[in-house]
């Protein structure tokens, strides 16, 4: 049973791939697109035809619309997968696709604009008794309402703009004084990033917990969670360790999460694979927004329910009923996945594209490594600086911890500065052990003073390991004096 003939995945890099490998076991054949910069990519290797979709800058390739529905009317594909970043959640191509007789693998242009509205989504769930955080209604323009709303919500509070997500135009305020500065600023913020202005007020919670459920629902009103996730470790709102499930998760916490993520896909008419995200502190949770595409870190879900979201994406939008009930999906051990950037962790993080001139992927048992890069690749400029997925799955979380720091010692990315350091670090700090993590873990003083010693050993570590392999020496024979190394640091984390 063929769900589709043939599918274009309107994306790039790991995501395009992850995509057609779901498509190829289907027996789908795949189109991909590429910008300029993009011609000899390993997406554009994988599929089975592809086109060029203009220069290097998003704008003229992969966020053209015309072009990539042109493209997809010329091959002849049934659907487009929109992956995740770019078109994913754009209701106006999700429109295009469905007035042009393409199925768009996601929600409904209708969902994904009521989900794109940070406001009126609040609003909804609120309604349907999805707790939310004290906000205003009606959003804010002028700052004497303001100043009256906030003072009883209490300070602190934060100023988000409703079309928002991301982080953009977010300011959180501490006091009256503050206020007016930053509507302004955050209207002036929303105005340009989104074209709408529209901004609102919600009590600000310190140090969160960033905690969200994996849903999947069918177009004929069945849908099922596919459990937890805990995404809080991030820096400028990109996540960098997701697990699964929520280390701190309890019968009792998740049964109530789960009865409100349900009720967000209902209320939203939701159907194929979503995310609920949630804030979490001290006992209670708040609904914060819909995500409403697959997303980076589905593999964590994926490892621990043996589920593949990718192939009930592409079942679900092909009218499939759900051939999964709850009863179906259950947890087996944990997973944790890295986010490998090609950033400077010494430099503030910043970016740094180049060529990879030696390249080896680690495996063995429970390690899974989604990327887009090989040996002699080289990374653009142009775009996100995520170049790869580390995916440990064990038995239980110390287990995959274990795992996990195996498989960066493995991974060996030479000629591009990565946050593979980073994560041995944090894979080796206490407090992440003891799962004692939030939303600011990274900028916390005594964290950031951990990490950075462990990352200047590390620096040195892979400058010997760089030396080594130069001198002709396999990665085998430096691992044994890399786990000696690993020991000794673990014993000093303070
Ligand atoms: C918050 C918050 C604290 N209090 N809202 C960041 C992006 C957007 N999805 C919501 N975000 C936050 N909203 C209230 N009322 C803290 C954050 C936040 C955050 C949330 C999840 C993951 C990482 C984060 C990093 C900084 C701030």
């Amino acid at each position: 049973m063929r769900y589709f003939e043939k599918i274009l995945i309107a994306n790039r890099g790991e995501i395009a791939i992850r995509v057609m490998r779901a498509c190829r076991e289907l027996d789908i054949e795949t189109v991909a697109i590429y910008s300029d910069p993009d011609r000899n990519s390993l997406h554009v290797k994988y599929a089975d035809e592809a086109f060029n979709v203009g220069e290097a800058h998003p704008r003229k390739s992969y966020l053209n619309m015309e072009r990539i529905i042109d493209i997809a009317e010329k091959s002849g594909v049934e659907a487009i997968h929109p992956g995740y970043g770019f078109l994913a959640e754009n209701h106006h191509f999700a429109h295009l696709c469905e007035s042009e007789g393409i199925t768009f693998i996601g929600p409904s242009a209708k969902t994904i604009e009521a989900m794109g509205s940070k406001l009126g989504s609040k609003h909804m769930m609120k309604e349907a008794g999805v707790p939310v955080l004290p906000y205003t209604p009606d959003g804010v323009t002028s700052a004497d309402d303001a100043k009256k709303i906030a003072a009883e919500i209490g300070y602190p509070v934060i100023v988000k703009a409703s079309s928002g997500g991301g982080g953009i135009g977010m300011q959180i305020v501490e006091s009256e004084e503050e206020l007016e500065e930053a509507i302004s600023k955050g209207m002036r913020i929303a105005e340009s990033a989104f074209g709408d202005a529209t901004v609102f007020i919600e009590k600000y919670l310190v140090k969160p917990r960033h905690i969200e459920f994996q849903v999947l629902a069918d177009a004929y009103g069945s849908c099922i969670h596919l459990f937890d996730r805990e995404c809080s470790i991030q820096r400028r709102h990109q996540k960098l360790v997701e697990e699964a499930p929520c280390p701190i998760m309890t019968p009792e916490l998740r049964e109530r999460m789960v009865a409100s993520a349900l009720t967000v896909a209902r209320v939203s008419e939701y159907t194929n694979a979503g995310t609920v995200e949630f804030l979490y502190a001290d006992g209670d949770y708040y609904f914060m927004e819909m995500n409403t595409r697959l997303q980076v870190e589905h593999t964590v879900t994926e490892a621990i329910t043996g589920i593949d979201l990718v192939r009930q994406q592409i079942a679900i939008a092909a009218g499939e009923e759900l051939a999964l009930s709850q009863d179906d999906v259950s947890i087996r051990g944990h997973a944790i996945e890295c986010r490998i950037n090609a950033e400077d962790p010494l430099n503030n993080f910043a970016a740094d594209p180049g060529k990879i001139v030696r390249y080896r992927s680690p495996g063995g048992p429970g390690i899974r490594v989604d990327s887009g890069i090989h040996m002699g690749y080289s990374i653009p400029p142009h775009y996100d600086s995520m170049i790869s997925k580390l995916c440990g799955h064990g038995a239980e979380r110390m287990e995959t911890i274990e795992k996990m720091r195996r498989a960066i010692y493995e991974y060996v990315i030479i000629g591009v500065k990565t946050t593979l350091p980073l994560h041995h670090a944090i894979m080796s700090n206490s407090h992440f052990i003891a799962g004692n993590t939030h939303t600011h873990f990274l900028q916390e003083e005594h964290i950031q003073r951990n990490l950075n010693r462990f990352l200047r050993e590390e620096e040195t570590r892979m400058k010997t390991l760089a030396a080594s392999l130069r001198q002709g020496k396999t990665v085998a024979a430096i691992s044994a004096a890399v786990n000696v190394y690993v020991r000794k640091n673990m014993e000093r984390d303070e």
